[in-house]
């Protein structure tokens, strides 16, 4: 069984409580590795390396560090199959998923910002006093901000992991790193891809281990003074408290319950597939999923035929086999959660059209694996608990609606303001629409079409602060005004 370790100072190293949490593999229901039970030790172990490693790191050329982070980048593209078999086995997502797109998507956060920070610029102003012959030139530093806490959720492991890394080194910060302590296997092997490349020691620290402990630690400790998290709203509410009177700055990406409203003039033909694909892409444990499908009454009908048909036709099963759509869920705990819902769904009046189980005919090796079938149900009030809480699994409701107001307010409806997709014809609509959704994005007429460059982030509960293109690279530095005075006689 591999044990795996911390990456501190770009040394292997055991938890400090000598203690090792389990790995499973959810689509067998077996434990196969085991991760460090990290502690405050650990943390400030690792922030210690971090802060050693701080003054070298963010004098060093942008043009060094951005070959460091795009060998990073290099190497793990190098070895895209075995990243993607390691995510899928840790995360029950299928291979085809994790090598396609994920783990090409991690590398891509690299290759972005390494390249990124190769072509910035700052502002300057001139400035004439109003009162006295002075003048000056206002110019506008963006530093970094010192020791970077990046704590990231099981969902989409490697890929959300880099997202916070790559901006925070590649504008010249250090990092203490915990990745969830339910997926831990691809962090742990991305230590050894960053010794690899070069980057020194203590530039990257990962350190592994429960949420109240080594979380909690990264986010307490006094010399962390930037924290992005991603993860559940309520574990987000927890973070900005404890951070809030050390005046740490934050970055919180949270849940979401994503609406996908369906006017009358919608191009099934050419959307259904990608609405159906929004509903259940990676078991539906991605924040971006619409989990609630609001459709405009004259389709509804045909809607619901159409999309119940094409989702009774996904594959759900080993996540290895090349043929899977739809692979096992997370862990046993968040399977429960799932099934609790589907069970609240029909107490609240609910019809299950299409799934709301586990799967028969699972192939031997994924008897004893946490599988659900992508589940469809229908005559749900709007403002119920399914249709508002997120549940972050394969299950969908579908709400009529008469009005576009009316789809707008069921949209807005929740705690949640993370993302949206609207499906039309009408374009000038569908701008009336977006601007009126409140959420950090709207799609038309496509789904998850991410491009780097774009803020990304949620309103309301769903989060504070945007990371992403620009957004990153002022959240992980620290705006200083510089004013030089002249005379100009
Ligand atoms: O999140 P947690 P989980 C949502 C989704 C899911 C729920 C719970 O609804 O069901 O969150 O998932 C660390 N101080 N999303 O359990 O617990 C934890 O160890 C500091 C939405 O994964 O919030 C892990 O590394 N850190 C989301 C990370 O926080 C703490 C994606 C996330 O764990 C901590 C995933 C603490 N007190 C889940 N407690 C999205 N928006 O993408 C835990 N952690």
């Amino acid at each position: 069984m591999t044990r795996l370790t911390h990456f501190i100072a770009n040394q292997d190293v055991v938890p400090a409580s000598g203690a090792w949490l389990p790995v499973y593999e959810p689509a067998t229901g077996t434990r196969y590795a085991e991760a460090p039970d990290g502690d405050a030790r650990d943390v400030a172990m690792a922030v210690d390396a971090a802060r050693a490693a701080f003054p070298a790191w963010s004098t060093t050329p942008a043009a060094t560090r951005s070959r460091i982070l795009l060998d990073i980048a290099d190497r793990l593209e190098r070895r895209v199959a075995e990243f993607a078999q390691a995510e899928s086995r840790d995360q029950g997502k299928p291979v085809a998923l994790a090598r396609d797109l994920e783990i090409p998507r991690a590398a891509a956060n690299f290759r972005y910002f390494a390249t990124k920070i190769l072509h910035e610029s700052t502002e300057c102003f001139r400035t004439d006093s109003l009162t006295s012959g002075d003048r000056a030139l206002n110019y506008v530093l963006r530093q970094p901000r010192g020791v970077v806490g990046a704590i990231s959720p099981w969902n989409l492991p490697l890929y959300l992991f880099t997202w916070k890394i790559a901006p925070a080194l590649a504008t010249g910060n250090t990092v203490v790193a915990k990745p969830s302590e339910i997926t831990p296997y691809t962090a742990w092997m991305f230590g050894e891809l960053c010794r690899e490349a070069k980057l020194p020691a203590g530039v990257l620290n990962i350190v592994h281990g429960l949420g109240p402990k080594v979380g909690q630690a990264i986010v307490a400790h006094p010399a962390v003074t930037t924290i992005t998290f991603t993860g559940g709203t309520s574990t987000g509410a927890a973070i900005a408290a404890a951070a809030a009177p050390h005046f740490k700055k934050l970055s919180l990406e949270l849940g979401g319950k994503n609406a996908t409203i369906v006017c009358e003039d919608v191009d099934l033909e050419s959307a259904l597939s990608t609405i159906v694909r929004s509903a259940f892409q990676n078991q539906g444990e991605i924040c971006l999923c619409g989990s609630r499908i609001l459709v405009h009454r004259a389709r509804l009908k045909e809607f619901c035929d159409r999309f119940i048909d094409e989702s009774r036709t996904l594959k759900v099963g080993d996540p290895t086999a090349p043929d899977t759509d739809v692979g096992a869920i997370v862990s046993r705990q968040h399977l429960e959660k799932i099934q609790s819902y589907v069970a609240l769904a029909k107490l609240e009046g609910g019809k299950v059209a299409c799934g709301g189980g586990v799967p028969r005919l699972l192939p031997e090796r994924c008897r004893n694996g946490w599988f659900h079938e992508p589940t469809v149900i229908v005559g749900l009030a709007p403002n119920c608990r399914t249709a508002t809480e997120e549940i972050f699994g394969p299950v969908v409701s579908i709400h009529g609606y008469d009005t576009h107001g009316e789809a707008v307010a069921i949209a807005n409806g929740t705690r949640y303001g993370l993302a949206a997709s609207i499906w039309t014809r009408d374009i000038d609509r569908a701008h009336r629409m977006a601007a009126k959704i409140d959420s950090g994005v709207v799609w038309i007429n496509t789904w998850m079409l991410r491009d780097l460059r774009t803020p990304f982030g949620g309103m309301k509960d769903s989060g504070v602060g945007r990371e992403g293109g620009d957004d990153a690279m002022r959240f992980f530095t620290e705006t200083k005004n510089v004013c030089v005075g002249f005379r100009e006689s």
